[in-house]
């Protein structure tokens, strides 16, 4: 495989201040490593001691790793526990009055929702359920607004054993639709309408739609939440109003004592082709994984207002938002709106209104905000922030640095978290009271976690040198399989050619640094290569990034007959569209920066101007189309989940 010599170049380091490794979980280097040497030396004592420590067990475990099955990994697998018992009724003895949610709406009312608070209305809708007929090992399709009742919703479910499958609210019917029939859904649980930026989406009326396509005779059930109180279609016997369904039931509800391994969830992803994949968690070693990460990568003290902005129809709101911060006791802030509404300042607003100290957000979000109002930060009271965090994709060094200076006032650390939805939590993100960060990198693995770079017959290749992001040792929190297809699993997540069918692919590409730190490439379909060399389209991205005009970037491979792959990149510039004779100024004046800036073989063949990029409602920019695109292709793929189709008529266009 031909590499080329890393060709980032960061050069910064920040440590932690010693006020803020002094109070820290993990404090200083020395204890990181005495964690991460735990673990090499004694791997299934290092994860059992953990497992007691975090989770409090109904039945206690005596086996910690089961790899006779490999890869359907086993972990503490004849111990019994119930997560939403872990999350809600051990707190209440000791902090039953402390604020769990503070929620607040997208026109900016606020409620407060206390621990006992909160275990009464799961409790009530488990009832609910349980008088819908819903069992454990059911499956239940949740397609709600980010409110309080989503996380009800999951914790019901998660109470009584049931399997949710949680699908986001921007996603369409045929979506849903596909969703539903592939888990056998027996309930659909959904609101009206949800509202978001001032506008309102339609819910039901998708969830109708959806149940219209067939194959749906499995669902008993469709739960209707009354938000916006808009006029709805309505099939009696079949839906049912939430409070209706809630009215009348108890508010102790015993929870079903479920084995470790029992499915937590299934959440659908988008694989790299076809249907996407239904990736299922087990329950002790999810739960296990999002704790650990809150305590060591996120820090949590008891003091904490915690707040993650991700929707729960993502992996990131499931394990940082429904579970992660219950476990943990915390008080979390739920927003259910967009970070522009009414105005580019909404969230270091709701930062200043509810002194939250740990905020998580994506780059995208960071990136806009930055080019929206750089420097509206300073016009709030963000004093209450000492946490950091960003998921998602890759931050470019110079999104990085304005968070850390803009927002965290160069007094916080910047947590950049590496994982996916089929790691359940954190792989390689800073321990902030320890790791000295690098803007652009995730740095370091969590203990435990045995990340490496390796090529393609799965030999870890020198630092500086790209290759396939893998995980040499099986962890609690990974997916158990793919629901209804354990092949696809294997053949996804562990292929035979790389690790002899032993490590998991995570489907990225990374190098390590001399130091040991990992710098995320992209998606691994995304290298490129340029006459023999090896280029993530991050790097030259990044490049585009660090030029004063520009503000976003994407950058794809075009098939060349002599070269094997030309570059073709899609900006948005920081002022408006250029016009005439300023495209073709530009265009070579940022040829040329990034052919500077990386290297000749860098520079992009083609450069196209649009207001803004194609994008999935999650805010990955969705690269498939700008190949086809770059390709001039007609686009064939399904654009519905898009969050702005308009787009592609602007980038259609060649440049001139
Ligand atoms: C949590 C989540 C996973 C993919 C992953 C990678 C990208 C996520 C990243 C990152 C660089 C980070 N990704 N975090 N790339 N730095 N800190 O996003 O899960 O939606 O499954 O996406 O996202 O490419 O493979 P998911």
């Amino acid at each position: 495989m031909a590499t080329i010599e890393s060709i980032l170049h960061e050069t910064r380091v920040f440590s932690p201040s010693a006020e803020f490794a002094k109070r820290a979980n993990i404090s200083g280097m020395a204890a990181y490593q005495a964690l991460c040497d735990e673990a090499k030396s004694d791997y299934a004592g290092f994860w059992g001691r953990l497992a007691r420590d975090h989770i409090n067990w109904h039945k206690p475990f005596t086996r910690v790793l089961d790899e006779s099955n490999a890869p359907f990994y086993k972990w503490f697998d004849d111990g019994e526990l119930n997560v939403s018992w872990n999350c809600l009724d051990r707190h209440l003895a000791t902090q039953g009055d402390k604020t769990a949610i503070i929620f607040e709406s997208d026109e900016g009312e606020i409620t407060h929702c206390s621990y006992r608070e909160l275990h009464e209305q799961v409790c009530q809708f488990a009832n609910g359920l349980k008088s819908l007929g819903v069992k454990q090992g059911d499956r239940v399709v949740i397609y709600m607004p980010m409110r309080i009742e989503a996380v009800i919703a999951m914790q019901a479910c998660a109470r009584i054993g049931a399997i949710h499958s949680v699908v986001f609210g921007g996603f369409s019917a045929k979506s849903v639709h596909e969703r539903i029939v592939d888990a056998g859904a027996s309930v659909v649980i959904t609101a009206d309408e949800q509202t978001r930026g001032g506008k309102h989406h339609a819910l039901k009326a998708t969830v109708d739609e959806a149940m219209s396509m067939g194959n749906t005779d499995l669902v008993r059930a469709v739960v209707v939440y009354r938000h916006t109180g808009t006029d709805i279609g309505w099939q009696p016997g079949r839906d049912k109003w939430w409070h209706e369904l809630v009215e009348g039931q108890a508010s102790e509800c015993e929870p079903v004592w479920v084995n470790a391994e029992h499915p937590l969830f299934t959440l659908y992803t988008s694989g790299s082709t076809g249907k996407p994949k239904g990736v299922q968690h087990a329950t002790a070693g999810y739960l296990l994984g999002v704790m650990t990460s809150m305590h060591w990568i996120f820090d949590y003290q008891p003091d904490d207002i915690f707040w993650c902005t991700a929707d729960v129809g993502w992996i990131t709101g499931h394990s940082y938002v429904t579970y992660g911060p219950l476990a943990m006791g915390a008080t979390q802030v739920i927003f259910e709106g967009v970070p522009t509404y009414p105005d580019a300042g909404r969230f270091w607003k709701i930062v200043q209104d509810h002194k939250v100290t740990t905020f998580y957000t994506a780059p995208t979000a960071i990136r806009s905000l930055m080019k929206l109002g750089p420097d509206l930060p300073q016009q709030y009271d963000l004093s209450s922030l000492r946490l950091l965090g960003s998921v998602g994709e890759p931050i470019n060094p110079e999104a990085w640095m304005w968070y850390y200076t803009e927002v965290g006032q160069s007094r916080c650390p910047v947590v950049d978290t590496w994982w996916q939805t089929e790691t359940g939590c954190h792989m390689i993100a800073p321990a902030p009271g320890a790791v000295p960060l690098k803007p652009g990198s995730c740095t370091l693995p969590l203990p435990g976690i045995d990340a490496a770079v390796v090529d393609e017959a799965g030999h870890e290749v020198e630092p500086g040198y790209g290759g396939f992001l893998v995980i040499k040792r099986p962890f609690p929190s990974q997916l158990r399989t793919l629901w209804n297809d354990p092949e696809r699993f294997k053949r996804a997540y562990f292929p035979h050619d790389i690790g002899g069918g032993r490590y998991y692919l995570a489907g990225d590409s990374a190098h390590c640094d001399k130091d040991g730190y990992f710098w995320i490439m992209g998606r691994a379909d995304d290298v490129l290569n340029v006459s023999g060399h090896r280029l993530g389209t991050m790097e030259i991205e990044s490049a585009l990034v660090a030029h004063p005009y520009v503000t976003e970037a994407a950058v794809v491979g075009r098939p060349h007959e002599v070269k094997g792959e030309t570059i073709v990149a899609f900006v948005v510039l920081k002022n408006k569209l250029p016009q005439g004779d300023q495209v073709a100024e530009i265009t070579a004046t940022l040829r040329d920066w990034v052919a500077k800036e990386i290297g000749p073989i860098a520079r992009p063949e083609e450069i196209r101007f649009g207001e803004n990029l194609p994008k999935t409602r999650s805010g990955k920019i969705m690269r498939r189309l700008l190949r086809a695109l770059a390709k001039g292709e007609e686009i064939t793929q399904d654009t519905s989940t898009l969050e702005n189709p308009a787009i592609l008529e602007q980038l259609k266009q060649p440049a001139p």
